[in-house]
């Protein structure tokens, strides 16, 4: 049963005498997460990084933010992203600007001419 983000278990006591108790986590559904007794009959998940929800089950989306500059395309991962850049551009966001000629040393006053053959 969920209460305001708070699971608590269904089945904590046992036996004609209730005498057994059942550890409130032996239930849980925390799927990327750990499950942390609050109280004798309440648990809540500890999510794993990347994850959220009661149960740690979205992957939280890091593309959210929007963090790939120049009309890079963000592709989420588990709590990490990773940016495919358009090209002519480089970086980790494709925040950087190839320069073409900065690979090309051209020597004794050669200028460098970019054909465009196709
Ligand atoms: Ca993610």
């Amino acid at each position: 049963m969920k209460i305001d983000g708070i699971l608590k278990s269904k089945f904590f006591i046992l036996g004609n005498y209730c005498e057994i108790e059942l550890d409130p986590c032996m239930n849980s559904s925390c799927l990327h997460g750990k499950c942390e007794v609050l109280t004798p009959l309440i648990w809540s998940c500890q999510c794993e990084s990347g994850w959220n929800g009661i149960e740690c089950k979205e992957n939280i989306n890091e593309c959210l933010s929007n963090p790939c500059l120049n009309a890079g395309k963000c592709i989420d991962d588990i709590n990490k992203y990773h940016c495919e850049c358009l090209t002519g551009f480089i970086g980790e966001n494709c925040q950087t600007e190839m320069n073409l000629c900065s690979s090309i040393p051209c020597q004794n006053n050669g200028k460098l001419i970019i054909l465009n053959i196709s």
